[in-house]
């Protein structure tokens, strides 16, 4: 089974996506995502210049040694551009290996250790009642586990927070200022934001502890820290949550300092999460080896794919760290699929997030993948389970969108 065709397909069906399709001698298609948010056709132009044509007459079959080529033969290692491209062909692969055999991905993948995948949501709500409405509503959906972010007094929008003033600019504007936090606004350049540590170090206990008291000891509960805190800041936040029992806190410090984790742990037991930015093991090895996590964040998408991440798990299932993979809208559904075959199958699974894309993004990216009773479930359709519409995706032609960059108020750049 030879590779005849590679093609580089951008659309913007909610949002910019780019995915990878690879058709075989024999006709057999897979999919691949390699979407980067704010910088999609970076990766859109290493993929058609550079690898594509390295792609074409090779063994569809050799998964791994396509993987080695495209990453060793590189001779410049890692980085979220290199890596997302290497994901959107591997996990191509992967579909095409699938469909041939005529089986779902998990099951190539050493079958199912679970029934389904628990997942969780993004509730959010600049104020508390706003935030309690919105957990009762992902309650109701169907959510076991509940990721909350809220406003901070005195800073007038903020990560992770729902509100007309995060709607969607461009062709969906309006339509979806409550259906989930979307960082990423379609514009020239990216909307400025304004942050304050000290005032939401201040605010969040108290948020937590008034959800613990709505909503009892038993409903998981995850946060964001979206990498604003410093060591000594996140231990600090870290400790002053341990009476609400957290699942996880996640990105507490910027993330390319790995050693900084050792102080945020020696002071805190609420577990962290950490890696949604990280593409290679490399990023994480003090990190699992010294424990200093308790959930690798990577999302096939960014992190060399099936078999990039797969590594990762393996090497933090020694460790006793669980997944909990990135699931937010940037990675699509593709990327998303390839994380519920690849969860059903690991030891160490943890959690996985998932946003939910817009209605819209699902008529370009047709899905098998059900949700019932908080968890996701891949179906028994060969491969990932998911097709491109051609037609569909050339009603949503891209547009440049960024995510937020994060001012403190005096000004200076701080990390968003
Ligand atoms: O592309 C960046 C977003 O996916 C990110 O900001 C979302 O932090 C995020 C999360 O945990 O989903
Ligand atoms: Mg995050």
């Amino acid at each position: 089974m030879f590779i005849e065709k590679a093609e580089v397909l951008i659309s913007s069906p909610g949002r910019n996506f780019v995915t990878l399709r690879i058709t075989t001698d024999d006709g057999v298609t897979g999919l691949g995502d390699a979407t980067l948010n704010g910088r999609e056709l970076a990766v859109a132009a290493y993929l058609r210049e550079h690898v594509v044509p390295l792609l074409i007459g090779r063994d569809a079959h050799r998964i791994e040694d396509t993987w080695q080529y495209l990453y060793k033969g590189a001779y410049w290692r890692r980085g979220p551009v290199t890596m997302a491209s290497i994901a959107a062909v591997d996990t191509a692969l992967w579909d095409i290996k699938a469909k041939a055999a005529g089986l779902p991905l998990y099951q190539l993948l050493g079958g199912r250790s679970r029934d389904g995948l628990l997942v969780y949501g993004h509730a959010s709500g600049a104020e508390l009642p706003e935030l309690f409405d919105s957990i009762n509503e992902h309650l109701e959906e169907g959510y076991r586990a509940i990721r909350v972010q809220t406003g901070i007094p005195g800073l007038p929008s903020v990560y992770g927070v729902a509100s007309s003033a995060n709607a969607r600019t461009g062709s969906d504007a309006g339509t979806d200022a409550r259906y989930d936090y979307e960082p990423a606004r379609r514009n020239a350049v990216p909307v400025e934001e304004s942050w304050d540590t000290r005032a939401y170090l201040r605010h969040i206990p108290g948020v937590f502890e008034a959800v613990r008291n709505e909503f009892g000891p038993e409903l998981p509960l995850l946060h964001d820290g979206h990498h604003r805190m410093t060591p000594m800041q996140a231990a600090k936040l870290g400790k002053s949550l341990e009476p609400y029992d957290l699942f996880w806190l996640e990105d507490v410090t910027p993330a390319e300092n790995q050693e900084a984790l050792r102080l945020v742990r020696q002071h805190t037991t609420t577990p962290l999460a950490i890696g949604e930015v990280f593409n290679t093991i490399w990023d994480y090895k003090t990190l699992i080896e010294e424990q200093l996590i308790d959930y690798v964040r990577s999302p096939v998408t960014h992190a060399g794919g099936i078999t990039g991440l797969r590594r990762i798990f393996d090497y933090a299932s020694i460790y006793q760290i669980k997944s909990g993979a990135h699931g937010p809208t940037d990675v699509s559904p593709v990327g998303l699929s390839a994380a519920i075959h690849l969860g059903l199958a690991i030891p160490n699974f943890g959690i996985q997030e998932y946003m939910r894309h817009a209605p819209a993004t699902h008529e370009v990216f047709r899905t098998t993948f059900t949700f019932a009773n908080g968890m996701l479930d891949a179906a028994d359709a060969p491969g990932l389970g998911v097709e491109y519409d051609d037609e569909a995706a050339a009603a949503h032609p891209y547009e440049a969108a960024y995510l937020p960059v994060n001012r403190l108020l005096d000004g200076s750049m701080h990390d968003w």
